[in-house]
């Protein structure tokens, strides 16, 4: 009797915890890669993503993501993140900046952060809304400074190859004016001379300046090594000390060029490996923030440099091409989507135009990641939206404009955009005068809520399917 006494509680303790473990395996985990290079706008998407999930989730506001729309979300927030050895995303610091009486973006990224929000709604319908209506997904977002995106294509590259792309790219017209100093530094160096630890230095402070330089007066993206720009604690360390060469392959074994070899494969395994292993190769969705509209007001050489920086990016995630990058990254990413963000700065029908020329600019990079399984969307979007639609009248014509404060102006501008083209144009097609668009301050929020073009739209194709 008492053995059927123990049997039965057995079995009622069994099917709690089978119930519990089937209610655990549904507290999924969401890790969403916010890519992008440098000024691209992660962090003020990953600010506008909680501020909108926390406290703006209406259908009003949201109505494109599904989860709202259906007033299944019942609430989401920020919970302690798993990864205890990475700095916690400053939320409030980014929020305050945008929710200002003056707004202004957040500063820019120095080091990596993450920060997890638990998001809790009612299953869609089917077995699992039967078993738990509620149930509890886990996104965690990483925001990284964009120049260490930029390295990841460092990993297929040995020294000789990376060396002839980077003096090949600095000699374009675009840059060649500011590579001149350490071009001419480059002319005196005899990569078979004896290790001169004062003379590598030399050189890899002036390539070091010509990478800032071109940081602050460019839109370049490809400014490697990223650590140059951001070192943290690496600053001074010779591991940052190299710099491109001529190649100098018949080098023996203790000269300069050997050891600025050394150096790069250092880096590689030491610095970049760790990064794209610890984080990149884990994601399950990621979003490609691509600031279009600067790249057309930086001109023709920059839109085809971020098309070749975009395309060298996505071979990483393009689930290598080598072997060991293919293992480590094959089943997890499943949807990627490239957004065109910051398209407040056109006007509303000049939107489609701007997604037109990003899907453009991807070209054959969309299509190989569909064939291997991977769902791609193309959008423009604005995470944290900075200008109104104005609509003027002139001579009788409707002029679509667009209404802001102009970043580090005073006052208030009205300003027809220029047409951006939907595609990618040759040098012969580009315009004389080239693209002017302006950058603005983000919008005042309205009772403490920002506002966003299509934030939801993002947010549905990224991590809709795992709501329901
Ligand atoms: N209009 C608009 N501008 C943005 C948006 N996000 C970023 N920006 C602009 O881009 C700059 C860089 O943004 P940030 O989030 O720091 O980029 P990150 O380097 O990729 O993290 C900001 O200072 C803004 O000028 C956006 O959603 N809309
Ligand atoms: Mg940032």
């Amino acid at each position: 009797m008492k053995a059927k006494f123990v049997t039965q509680k057995a079995l009622e303790k069994l099917k709690s915890n089978t119930q519990k473990a089937f209610n655990r395996s549904l507290d999924r985990h969401i890790k969403l890669a916010v890519t992008g290079f440098s000024g691209s706008g992660k962090t003020a998407f990953i600010t506008a993503l909680v501020k909108h999930l926390t406290s703006q989730a209406t259908k009003q506001n949201l109505p494109f993501f599904d989860v709202v729309r259906e007033g299944r979300l019942i609430a989401a927030k920020q919970v302690p993140q798993r990864a205890l050895d990475i700095p916690t995303f400053d939320y409030q610091s980014a929020s305050n900046c945008l929710l200002a009486d003056e707004p202004t973006w957040p500063p820019s990224t120095q080091r990596i952060n993450t920060l997890t929000l638990a998001l809790k709604f009612h299953c869609e319908s089917g077995l699992r809304a039967h078993l738990s209506p509620v149930s509890t997904v886990y996104l965690e977002l990483i925001d990284y400074p964009g120049e260490w995106l930029a390295d990841l294509p460092m990993l297929s590259q040995d020294y000789q190859t990376w060396s002839k792309a980077t003096l090949e790219l600095l000699q374009r017209d675009a840059y060649k004016d500011y590579s001149g100093a350490f071009l001419s530094l480059l002319d005196t160096f005899d990569g078979k001379a004896k290790v001169d630890e004062q003379e590598l230095k030399t050189l890899a402070q002036s390539y070091q300046q010509l990478l800032s330089t071109l940081k602050s007066e460019t839109k370049l993206a490809q400014l490697q090594p990223g650590r140059m720009l951001i070192p943290s604690d690496l600053a001074g360390a010779p591991i940052l000390l190299f710099f491109p060469t001529k190649a100098h392959c018949e080098a023996s074994e203790h000269s300069q060029y050997q050891q600025l070899q050394a150096r790069f494969e250092a880096y590689k395994q030491q610095v970049v490996m760790p990064f794209y292993k610890q984080h990149f190769c884990q994601f399950d969705r990621q979003l490609v923030l691509v600031d279009v509209l600067s790249a057309l007001n930086d001109g023709v050489d920059t839109l085809q440099e971020q098309r070749e920086a975009l395309a060298h990016v996505m071979q990483v995630f393009n689930y290598g091409k080598s072997g060991f990058l293919k293992r480590l990254f094959y089943p997890k990413i499943d949807k990627v989507l490239f957004a065109a963000n910051k398209c407040d700065h056109v006007s509303p029908s000049q939107q489609a135009d701007i997604a037109l020329l990003l899907n453009d600019m991807l070209g054959e990079q969309t299509n190989e990641l569909r064939f291997s399984g991977v769902s791609v969307d193309t959008m423009a979007i604005s995470s944290v939206q900075s200008t109104q639609t104005k609509v003027v009248k002139d001579n009788g014509q409707h002029l679509e404009c667009v209404y802001g404060k102009v970043l580090g102006e005073q006052q208030w501008t009205t300003y027809l955009p220029p047409q951006p083209p939907n595609h990618c144009l040759s040098p012969q097609q580009w315009p004389e005068h080239g693209f002017e668009f302006l950058s603005f301050y983000p919008q005042k929020a309205q009772q403490g809520n920002l506002h966003h073009v299509r934030l939801d739209h993002a947010l549905q194709f990224l991590i809709g399917d795992k709501l329901t």
